[in-house]
């Protein structure tokens, strides 16, 4: 028997989903200059409720979190109205909303607020802001255990602000060489306390930040996103894979909504992963609810999930340039391809 995508999924015994293609959060810049969803914003997200998932765009958990324009934020009560805007109209269509929460760590610039960068250790990045080129990156603060502890808390702030902006769960932004990432890979983590050195201490942070999450808004409407091979503002280091040994097994435990990988091409295969690509990972390390990403078609996708390589799939820029994506497939439309100028626009 061969699975149906468009069927519906039960995620657990909180949420179903009324099928199993979710929307990838996208970063679109649109957010006004307080980071408060506009209107614009609520359209876009309310053509897009025939997915089984939003996943909204990474959104900041506080000022420091910020490294690139106009990205939204789960921070003030006006950010949280904002959002709740988007929620309501994408329930009103009858879907379902989850908030990526994110903080970029060393990828942060002191262009968009007042303060230090923080990150594991005080290591650097080369280049600029995307869409900012005069803004090169600066050399970081390693966090000290008193920062650990806030950015732990103010993650469990935002998934308290999610619930309260309507959103149905939230997604841990662990991927993509970000805060989170940053701790769990040896290229950006030197620390020499608790939270450095071994597989156990690199995989700590991401374990509070997901403990507290859980603590505030539930395991059933928690889930995260993970990047085990480098590839963005990050490289690759052979230590790293311990690491995902031991913190796979520990995500298991807590019983999340769903797992998620971060890559734009799932056939990337990684050096550092022994050769696996990330879907077939984490696959190898974790047994929940796994979401595919990754340039996939939808027939692409219904082969490997039906090849158990992952439960659901996550659909980023064909659904970009296909609003109506799902109607699409569901009749054998053909899509439109997407192209880099359609960001600019939101459509
Ligand atoms: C992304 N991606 C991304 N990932 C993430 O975790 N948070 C984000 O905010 C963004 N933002 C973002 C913006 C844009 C313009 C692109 C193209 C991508 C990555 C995205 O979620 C997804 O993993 C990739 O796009 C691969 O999926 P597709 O596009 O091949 O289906
Ligand atoms: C999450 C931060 C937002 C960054 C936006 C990234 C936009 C990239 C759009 C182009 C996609 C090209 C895919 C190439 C993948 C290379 C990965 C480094």
């Amino acid at each position: 028997m061969t699975t149906d995508l468009l069927a519906p999924f039960k995620l657990n015994n909180t949420i179903e989903l009324k099928n199993r293609v979710l929307m990838a959060p996208l970063t679109r810049c649109m957010a006004d200059d307080n980071l408060v969803p506009t209107q614009d914003m609520v359209e876009y997200y309310a053509r897009r409720a025939e997915t089984g998932l939003i996943i909204s765009e990474a959104t900041i958990i506080r000022p420091d979190g910020q490294g690139y324009p106009n990205t939204p934020g789960l921070f003030t009560s006006e950010q949280i109205q904002g959002w709740k805007k988007v929620t309501d109209a994408v329930h009103a269509n009858g879907g379902k909303m989850f908030a990526q929460l994110w903080h970029v760590g060393r990828v942060a610039h002191p262009h968009f607020f007042d303060g230090d960068v923080l990150a594991p250790s005080a290591i650097g990045v080369e280049g600029s802001v995307p869409r900012m080129r005069e803004l090169t990156y600066i050399t970081p603060k390693a966090a000290t255990t008193d920062d650990i502890k806030s950015l732990v808390a103010d993650f469990a702030k935002a998934a308290e602000n999610a619930m309260e902006a309507g959103f149905d769960g939230v997604e841990i932004h662990g991927a993509n060489g970000y805060l989170i990432d940053q701790f769990l890979h040896y290229e950006a983590n030197v620390r020499e306390d608790e939270y450095g050195q071994t597989s156990e201490n690199m995989s700590r942070f991401a374990l509070e930040v997901t403990d507290t999450v859980i603590a505030a808004v539930g395991n059933e409407r928690t889930a995260l996103r993970l990047t085990p091979g480098a590839y963005f503002n990050m490289s690759e280091d052979s230590r790293d894979k311990a690491v995902f040994d031991y913190l796979l097994p520990e995500l298991e435990k807590r019983d999340l909504a769903y797992l998620h990988g971060g890559i734009f091409d799932d056939s990337t295969t990684f050096e550092s992963l022994e050769g696996k690509t990330t879907s077939e990972f984490l696959r190898a390390g974790y047994k929940g609810t796994l979401v595919g990403v990754g340039s996939y078609s939808f027939e692409s996708a219904k082969e490997a999930i039906n090849n158990a390589k992952f439960d659901l799939i996550a659909i980023g820029r064909p659904l970009i340039a296909n609003p109506d994506y799902i109607s699409k497939v569901a009749n054998g439309e053909e899509l439109v391809p997407y192209s880099d100028e359609m960001l600019a626009q939101l459509k």
